[in-house]
C-alpha cells in the first residue's frame, strides 16, 4: 500500500463548504461547530483523562481521532483539526500550560518589550509545528474525503493578548497597556508573529488543509480605532501573502475564514480584507451584516452557543430564523462562537440536522416559485 503523503488523499465527496466559501451556489447550507471537538463530547473526555492537552496537539494519531469524534457523531460538512491557538506562541519559545480548570497559562508571559529578545524570531515551522502538519496529512487521508478539513491560526492581536497577559482575561489590560504605551514594540511583537503566522498556515495548506480560519478572537478588546492600527493591516497582509505564497508553491489557493469576535464595528473592512468568508459572532444581526458586506463575501455564524440549551423543537425554530435572516446561499452556519462544554450531544445532531433540512426545504420552496 502507497505510504499516506500529502499528494495521494482521497477524493473529495461532499464540497459544500468549499463552495459556500466561494460563493458558489449550494443545494443546502453547510455547517459546522467551533470547537466541535472538545469536552462535551464523552469520547474527547475519555481521551483527555488519558492524556495531557498539548500531548494529544502533539501527537498526530491522538489530533486525529479527536478531529474524527464529531464527524462519526454528526453529518457536518467540515472537520477542524485539532490543535490550539497557542501553539504558535510555543513555537517562538514560550512555555505555554494547561491548567485544569482554568485554561491556558503563560508562566512567563512577556512584561515590557525588553523581553521580546527570549522570541525565536526566525522559527522553522517545519521544526517547530511539523507535528500540526503530520496530523493534517494524516487526517486528510483518514476522513476518507468525507468532508474537507479546516486548518486555522491565531490572528496576531489575539496571540499577542495571551502572551503578555499570560492567559484569558476579563480585560486583557497587559496588552492594552503595550498599545498605548509600546506603540512600536507593539508593532514589533505583530510584525514577529504575521511572519510566522503566515508560514504556518501556508505549512498546513502544502500538508493538505482545505480552507483555513483565522481566529481573532479578542477583536471585541479593542476600538475601531487599535483595531485598524493593530489588527486589520496585519489580517490583511496575511490573506494576501498566504495565498501568494500557496501559488509560489505550485498549489492551488483555499478558501479562507476570518472570524473576529467582537468586531462588528469593522464588518466592512473585514469584508474587504481579503478573506473569501467572514464569520459573525452571536451578537451580529444577520440582515445588518448582509447590507454591510453587500454579498462580497459569505457570511458564516451565528447561533447562540447557549440556543443549544432550548429544546430540540426550539432549535429548529430558530434555526430557521437564522436561516431566513443570512439566506441560504453564500452562508456557512455555525455557532457565534465556541460551543459550551455542557451542551448536550444530542442538541448538536438537532442543530446540524436542522439546518440541513430546513435550508433544503427553503431551497426548494423558492425553486418552485421561480
Ligand atoms: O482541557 C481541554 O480540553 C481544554 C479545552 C480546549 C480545547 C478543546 C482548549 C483550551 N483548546 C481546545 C481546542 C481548540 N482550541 C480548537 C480545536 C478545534 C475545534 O474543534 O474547533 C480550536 C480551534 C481552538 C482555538 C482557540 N484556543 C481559540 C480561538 C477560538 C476561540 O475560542 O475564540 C482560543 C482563544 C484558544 C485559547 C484557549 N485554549 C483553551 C482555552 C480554554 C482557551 C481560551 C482561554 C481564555 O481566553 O480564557
Amino acid at each position: 500500500m502507497a505510504a499516506n503523503t500529502a499528494e495521494n488523499f482521497p477524493e473529495l465527496k461532499n464540497d459544500l463548504m468549499l463552495r459556500a466559501a466561494r460563493g458558489e451556489k449550494t443545494e443546502r447550507v453547510p455547517v459546522w461547530v467551533m470547537r466541535q471537538a472538545g469536552r462535551y463530547l464523552s469520547e474527547f473526555r475519555a481521551m483527555r483523562a488519558e492524556n495531557e492537552f498539548f500531548k494529544v496537539c502533539q501527537t498526530p494519531e491522538l489530533a486525529c481521532e479527536v478531529t474524527l469524534q464529531p464527524i462519526r457523531r454528526f453529518q457536518l460538512d467540515a472537520a477542524i483539526i485539532f490543535s490550539d491557538i497557542l501553539v504558535v506562541p510555543q513555537a517562538l519559545g514560550m512555555t505555554v500550560e494547561m491548567v485544569p480548570g482554568k485554561g491556558p497559562s503563560f508562566p512567563e508571559p512577556l512584561k515590557v518589550p525588553e523581553d521580546m529578545s527570549k522570541l525565536d524570531k526566525d522559527v522553522d515551522v517545519n521544526k517547530t509545528l511539523g507535528y500540526v502538519f503530520d496530523a493534517i496529512t494524516l487526517t486528510r487521508h483518514k476522513l476518507e474525503g468525507k468532508v474537507p478539513l479546516i486548518g486555522f491560526s491565531g490572528a496576531p492581536w489575539t496571540l499577542m493578548c495571551y502572551m503578555i497577559e499570560g492567559g484569558g482575561s476579563e480585560s486583557m489590560s497587559k496588552p492594552k497597556q503595550w498599545l498605548y504605551k509600546y506603540e512600536e514594540a507593539s508593532h514589533q511583537l505583530l510584525n514577529i508573529l504575521t511572519k510566522v503566522i503566515i508560514d504556518y498556515l501556508v505549512g498546513q495548506v502544502i500538508a493538505g488543509a482545505q480552507l483555513l480560519q483565522v481566529f481573532e478572537s479578542h477583536a471585541g478588546h479593542l476600538c475601531p480605532r487599535t483595531f485598524h492600527t493593530f489588527a486589520l493591516p496585519y489580517l490583511s497582509i496575511i490573506a494576501r501573502q498566504v495565498e501568494e505564497k500557496v501559488r509560489a508553491q505550485g498549489k492551488e489557493p483555499v478558501p479562507m475564514i476570518i472570524f473576529a469576535k467582537g468586531a462588528h464595528y469593522a464588518i466592512e473592512d473585514l469584508a474587504q480584507s481579503g478573506y473569501e468568508v467572514v464569520g459573525l459572532d452571536w451578537t451580529v444581526n444577520p440582515k445588518t451584516a448582509r447590507h454591510q458586506t453587500q454579498g462580497k463575501v459569505t457570511l458564516q455564524g451565528n447561533m447562540d452557543p447557549g440556543a443549544l440549551y432550548a429544546s430540540k423543537e426550539e432549535i429548529r425554530t430558530i434555526v430557521r430564523e437564522m436561516l431566513e435572516q443570512f439566506g441560504t446561499q453564500q452562508h456557512i452556519a455555525n455557532l457565534g462562537h465556541g460551543i459550551y462544554p455542557t451542551i448536550d450531544p444530542d442538541h448538536v445532531e438537532a442543530f446540524v440536522d436542522a439546518v440541513h433540512s430546513i435550508s433544503e426545504e427553503i431551497n426548494l420552496d423558492s425553486k418552485k416559485k421561480n
